[in-house]
């Protein structure tokens, strides 16, 4: 397929105001009757009216009640409904159109699908064409009636957007209800779920005094794990009050749960449809992640209401003028809800971690795009880290420019200008800037806007030389971006650095500086960037100072800068912003990785130094710091951060040497390991909050290393305790730390651990998930995971169809486990190019993720990348791709 450009955007020929649909359900044959008040768009040229459909039977078009000439237009994107003999002029009339389709062969889950005897829908991006006939665009925005109409036991409960006006009984055990949703909304918004379902319910009362009623509905034996989805709702609610004075604007809000899903969860207005994995937590069958996953799920969802439903985009460029600033605003509550200042700083580092080592990686790759992208083939492709953690970096720096109550203001006026229209990324940094008049934002916004146009991560260059005599401090910053597809020169950005200076001794040292030669004396402690470089400098100190740079990561870049041993220690143990303490040990520990990767000869045993390893005790031993911190500080880079630093990859180089430090760092630290872990025994009863949660990760890392420390010496004592911790754990996340510190360290317990597992968890299907993929992601040793795999794809769990599953078996594999994916026999890949296109046959979006395992392979050493160039051909040989797959496997090759 051809690709589509943002550059030809047109606004629609017609307009929908009214949708009335009404549906049978039935999972072999669904009938849609579709009844739309259309008129022309009489600011663009008269034309035919042209309908996007997929997969769907026509029965009947009627115009104002008479039949009407059509025909059908195919394609490489599909179908389409065209209309040409409509009444003249501009006056609205009226189009009914009668398909039916077939939700139970629906393997796609786009459109209308069955999920256990449930009907469900998923509209975004371009689902709502599976339904009917439709302008299945987002800046078509139409007021919603939906009657639903079946067997009322197999269907119980009928839901849609909006609120419940009418329901009742029909003839042959069927029953109907109506649903009207209030607010107009673009089809990718559009919901409906039928089935056998139970919901928990709250009713709430606003600030603003309003009553409304929350449910979250899912199947019967799993109401029990829906506390804590209610909960995050409620604090969702408040705080989008509290801080940006945005308030529930219905009666209702119901979230339902899905166990066969794509995404992670659906905005739909009134209406969100979640996989369970974002729903579903209790204190036996969820880890403290999936509790605070859930928690970000369901303030991402619910904050979508305003960001992205009230205002939506006007087209799917623009993606991330929701997706970005969603995230954004998911990653500030969760913060918020941290009553410690220090779970705030691992909140960041937490949401950094993801954005260097997924967003980076693709920003440097062959799907490298814009956060406003200028081209695509396939919409679904471009739901990616780099709109969504990219585009949310995109709007902390904004917030950064100006100001935490400054953004508020901006948000305010985003909406009193956009509120009820579908708009662009452009109009969201106009308002953000336009209420700040006299902020950094508004003087440099085209330039800031960059952001949104050119790929790619920034490096930023510094270098500092200190001058006694003159006592100050010369810092140096540079910028540059790599050229990207499509865009081989960039123009420089706006780039916030949040900076300080650190004495040797650990005191801050004040901030006074002159910049790029002016007269001004400077005292903020942030800098912004906008020409290639800049000259600032410090003056009034007394002894060579260490930068503190990019504190709290204040922008989405590279910081190249040539720090000695001795400043990174400093950094680590005395740097007021934790961000930087955290990226101090990181910096520290990448720098041994690095020098053993890259020096010949087999791997050494010890690839750390004394004073490293000393640093990491200092730090476990810290009677002052947070828990959650340490374990953050005490795990190093993972193979993949490596890997994109390194212009030729060997996986298993890399992965020998990071397998070196780990059990270097487990010797010697054994004592203190052993000690960490004892602190931890004693821990109260369980709550998910971040600080509990810390002790936990923490007590779970201490595991992990004394299981490691055990396995050269046979020593059975540490694995025996952690089979009975496995045994005895009264949550799951104690339990499936020490389930995983078993079967990482390929002890022989692991085995009996992992049959018990099971056993205890047959009907919890999200706890089946982490079993497959707990061993799926296990370090390979001598390769012996690819054979896991392959056995473990014949388990009767295991099921391609079910994207979680597949996610937790074949993605665990290829994605997460790069040791046990490139191999040099090439199986790995052998294995990849067979599964790409089973699931290409059956679900094309979650096949095009799996495509994307290869990304990075010019990258890779001999033999990989042979092997891999090879599997990708072979990929793309095939006939049948959809153009998901092929898509990404295009820009692989080119
Ligand atoms: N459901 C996805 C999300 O919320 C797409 N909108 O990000
Ligand atoms: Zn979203």
């Amino acid at each position: 397929a051809t690709a589509i450009h943002r550059a030809d955007y047109q606004a629609p020929a017609y307009w929908i105001a009214t949708v009335e649909l009404c549906f049978d359900l039935d999972p072999a044959k669904t009938r849609v009757l579709n009844r739309m008040q259309l008129r022309r768009n009489p600011d663009v040229p008269a034309q035919a009216l042209r309908l996007d459909g997929e997969e769907l039977n026509l029965a009947r078009v009627l115009v104002n009640g008479q039949g009407t000439s059509f025909r059908m237009d195919t394609t490489e994107r599909g179908q389409q409904l065209v209309l040409e003999n409509l009444p003249e002029g501009d006056e609205p009339f009226t189009l009914e159109i009668f398909t039916t389709c077939c939700p139970a062969k629906n393997t796609k889950l786009m459109g209308l699908f069955v999920s256990q005897d449930t009907f469900f829908t998923q509209c975004e991006a371009e689902g709502f064409r599976r339904i009917t006939y439709f302008l299945d665009r987002p800046d078509v925005m139409a007021l919603y009636t939906v009657t639903l109409r079946a067997d009322r036991d197999k269907y119980p409960v009928l839901l849609s957007n909006g609120n419940l006006v009418e329901e009742g009984t029909l003839d042959d055990g069927r029953h109907f209800a109506k649903w009207v949703d209030p607010f107009k909304k673009p089809a990718y918004l559009f919901a409906l779920v039928a089935g056998k379902l139970v919901a928990r319910e709250q009713r709430i009362r606003s600030r603003a005094g309003n009553d409304h009623l929350l449910q979250i509905f899912v199947r019967r034996g799993d109401l029990d794990k829906t506390e804590h989805a209610m909960l995050s709702l409620m604090h969702s609610i408040a705080w989008d009050e509290a801080r940006f004075g945005l308030t529930l604007d219905l009666e209702r809000f119901m979230i339902v749960a899905t166990s066969d899903f794509n995404m992670g969860a659906m905005e739909n207005k009134g209406l969100n449809i979640f996989n369970t994995k974002y729903v579903l937590a209790s204190q036996a069958t969820a880890t403290d992640s999936d509790f605070s996953g859930v928690e970000s799920v369901v303030g991402h969802e619910y904050f979508h209401n305003w960001t992205g439903d009230r205002v939506t985009c006007r087209d799917w460029f623009q993606l991330s003028l929701k997706e970005g600033l969603t995230v954004f605003r998911d990653q500030e509550f969760s913060m918020d809800l941290c009553a410690e200042a220090s779970a705030r700083a691992v909140k960041r580092i937490e949401d950094v971690r993801v954005l260097r080592t997924v967003q980076f990686p693709e920003d440097a790759g062959p799907m490298a795009h814009p956060v406003r992208p200028d081209a695509y083939i396939e919409i679904s492709n471009f739901y990616t880290v780099t709109i969504y953690e990219k585009g949310a970096e995109v709007v902390r720096m904004m917030q950064t420019l100006v100001g935490r109550d400054g953004f508020a203001k901006g948000m305010t006026l985003y909406f009193e200008r956009h509120d009820g229209q579908a708009v662009t990324c452009d109009d969201f940094a106009q308002a953000i800037a336009d209420a700040n008049p006299q902020s950094h934002l508004a003087a440099l916004l085209p330039q800031f806007k960059r952001w949104y146009a050119q790929a790619g991560t920034p490096r930023v260059h510094a270098a500092g030389h200190y001058d006694a005599e003159n006592r100050s401090y010369t810092l140096t910053l540079s910028q540059s971006c790599p050229p990207t597809p499509d865009q081989p020169v960039k123009e420089p950005f706006v780039i916030p650095v949040a900076l300080g200076l650190v004495a040797a001794n650990g005191a801050a040292l004040p901030l006074q500086y002159t910049v790029d030669s002016g007269e001004t004396n400077a005292s903020e402690a942030l800098f912004t960037m906008t020409q290639a470089g800049h000259t600032l400098v410090f003056h009034g100190l007394d002894a060579e100072p260490v930068p503190s740079l990019l504190r709290g990561f204040s922008a989405p870049v590279i910081l190249d800068i040539e720090y000695s041993d001795a400043q990174l220690l400093t950094l680590l143990a005395h740097d007021s912003d934790p961000f930087n303490r955290w990226e101090a040990a990181q910096r520290l520990a990448l720098r041994h990785a690095l020098n053993a990767v890259s020096a010949e000869g087999d791997v050494p045993a010890q690839v750390l130094d004394g004073a490293f390893v000393e640093a990491m005790r200092a730090i476990l031993r810290e009677p002052a710091l947070d828990a959650a911190f340490k374990e953050l500080v005490l795990t190093l880079p993972s193979e993949g951060y490596i890997a994109e630093q390194l212009a030729v990859v060997d996986p298993q180089r890399i992965h020998a040497v990071r397998e070196a430090m780990r059990l270097q760092l487990a010797v010697a630290l054994q004592p203190d390991w052993a000690a960490a872990w004892e602190a931890s025994e004693h821990n109260g009863s369980y709550s998910p909050d971040p600080l509990s949660a810390g002790r936990r990760a923490l007590a779970g890392l201490a595991l992990v290393n004394l299981n490691l420390a055990a396995a050269p010496t046979g020593d059975t004592v540490w694995p025996g305790r952690t089979y009975q911790r496995f045994k005895d754990a009264d949550n799951m996340t104690d339990r499936a730390n020490a389930l995983s510190a078993l079967v990482g360290a390929g002890h022989e317990l692991a085995k009996p651990a992992l049959e018990r597992f099971h056993a205890l968890f047959t009907d919890e299907a999200l706890v089946i998930d982490k079993w497959f993929q707990m061993q799926a992601s296990a370090p390979d040793r001598g390769g012996d995971i690819l054979p896991l795999v392959k056995q473990l794809m014949k388990h009767p769990d295991f099921s391609i169809q079910n994207p979680n599953r597949a996610r937790s078996l074949v993605f665990a594999y290829c994605n997460g486990n790069p040791a046990g994916f490139h191999r040099a026999d090439g199986a790995g890949y052998a294995f990849w190019v067979e599964q790409v296109l089973a699931m290409d046959a059956i679900n094309p979006q979650v096949a095009a993720r799996l495509a994307r395992a290869l990304d990075r392979w010019k990258k890779l050493a001999a033999p990989y990348q042979a092997l891999a160039r090879e599997a990708i051909s072979r990929v793309a040989a095939s006939t049948s791709l959809s153009n998901d797959v092929r898509e990404v496997i295009t820009r692989a090759l080119a």
